[in-house]
């Protein structure tokens, strides 16, 4: 498709979105200011710097052996350069806290500082985009026990504490090089594969251990912690301390961020009808944009169902400043590279739908009961022009316009990816 082609397009497609009552213009940038929280992870399957064979644990997995992970800090610093180069729009990074720049030395979780980030910091600056952060409680022995922040053993706990503080400082820290709040992401795995006994008392000391690590203020000028639940993981299936109860009592208790993992929970039952309640009792929603198959719950994001509910209620509660749209997903089966595009392009085009939406128009139908109007006008804005204005809007940011992404993926495999070894 060429640039005219699509610029014809584009003329059309405006004129039938008009005739609905909607802006093209206005949504287009509307969904230019969303910034999507690209997960560094999809890159090396949740491997890290930390050590050279590090096994990933904590009831996630990553399966699969397509050739081409990222295997250095410099080699994942290219795949993202990439990536972000194959979609429109300005975007952040999500850090793991195992991705540090060790400078080959291993440096234990309760041991690292913002020194072993500012490469990234530098990076990210230079690139123009901002930095998230996460803590990392899993894929570590001192987490084999099951537990970390709740485990009976006050050593393992203090152990775990002194991360998460330390975690907060480098997201602080970044927060501030950067001029705009860090998001720092806790999810810690804690559970048990079998009826567990002392649910009470885990859940305590999870409460215990939070409490006096969050309780030390650090402005949310720099840093905004957001808590992550989860129902179960491979090896967690009876229990998970860290639960949504857990958290969503924890978050508006305490007044702070609460992060929503689509995979997170009952295999039917969905993230997005849970928008317009927790935008009403917390201040703040991070959201895992994932994809949940059977037991997994981190499938590439694709234009499904789900994500479109997902658009459609971040948008329609008028609230889209509050919700920090992050992705979470790692699939080591299909090229890496093109793991992310695919899922970080279908989550622009979830939301460039949400937001051509006469919403208007519909909440009219509602108040007159023309509930047969409602759902008709709902089935026939899916076949509208939308994807001509996804390509005007790739063409107008220097993105590749349609499938044009795939080429320029196979081309980087080529020449870069499928040269690791
Ligand atoms: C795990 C959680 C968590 C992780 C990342 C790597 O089930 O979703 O967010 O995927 O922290
Ligand atoms: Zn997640």
């Amino acid at each position: 498709m060429n640039g005219d082609q699509v610029k014809k397009g584009y003329e059309k497609a405006k004129d039938q979105y008009a005739s609905l009552g909607v802006d093209v213009t206005q949504a287009i940038e509307r969904l230019d200011k969303l910034s999507i929280s690209i997960h560094c992870w999809q890159a090396d399957d949740v491997s890290g710097f930390e050590n050279p064979n590090g096994e990933l644990t904590g009831g996630i997995q990553a399966t699969g052996n397509y050739p081409g992970k990222a295997r250095t800090i410099e080699e994942l610093k290219a795949d993202l350069e990439k990536v972000i180069s194959l979609i429109p729009g300005k975007h952040r990074i999500s850090l793991h806290a195992t991705y540090g720049d060790f400078g080959g030395k291993f440096v234990d979780r309760d041991k690292i500082e913002p020194k072993h980030f500012q490469s990234w910091i530098d990076w990210a600056k230079e690139k123009g985009v901002k930095l998230d952060f996460n803590s990392t409680f899993f894929s570590h022995n001192k987490a084999n026990s099951g537990y970390t922040l709740s485990d009976f053993d006050p050593e393992i706990r203090r152990f775990w504490k002194e991360h998460l503080r330390r975690c907060r400082e480098i997201a602080a820290e970044i927060g501030r090089q950067q001029g705009d709040p860090c998001i720092h992401n806790i999810w810690i795995p804690d559970g048990e594969k079998d009826k567990t006994v002392s649910r009470y008392e885990h859940r305590r000391l999870l409460q215990e251990s939070l409490d006096e690590v969050l309780t030390e203020k650090i402005s949310t000028d720099y840093l905004k912690d957001t808590i992550e639940c989860k129902l179960f993981g491979i090896g967690s299936e009876s229990y998970v301390v860290g639960s949504h109860e857990f958290y969503m009592g924890y978050a508006v208790k305490n007044n702070m961020l609460l992060t929503l993992d689509a995979g997170h929970f009952h295999p039917t039952e969905t993230i997005s009808d849970k928008l317009s309640s927790i935008l009403l009792f917390v201040p703040e929603v991070t959201l895992h944009v994932s994809r949940p198959e059977r037991w997994d719950s981190d499938h590439v994001v694709i234009l499904n169902d789900e994500l479109m509910a997902i658009a459609q209620e971040i948008v329609r509660s008028g609230h889209m400043d509050r919700v920090h749209v992050g992705l979470d997903y790692f699939d080591a089966s299909i090229n890496r590279i093109g793991a992310y595009v695919v899922g970080i392009r279908s989550a622009q085009k979830a939301m460039l739908q949400a937001l051509l939406e006469p919403t208007n128009k519909l909440r009219e139908f509602e108040k007159e009961d023309k509930r047969f109007e409602r759902l008709a006008y709902l089935e026939e804005l899916k076949a509208m022009p939308w994807n001509t204005l996804y390509n005007y809007y790739c063409l107008q940011q220097d993105a590749p316009v349609g499938d044009a992404y795939i080429k320029e993926i196979q081309e980087y495999e080529k020449q870069i990816t499928s040269k690791r070894v």
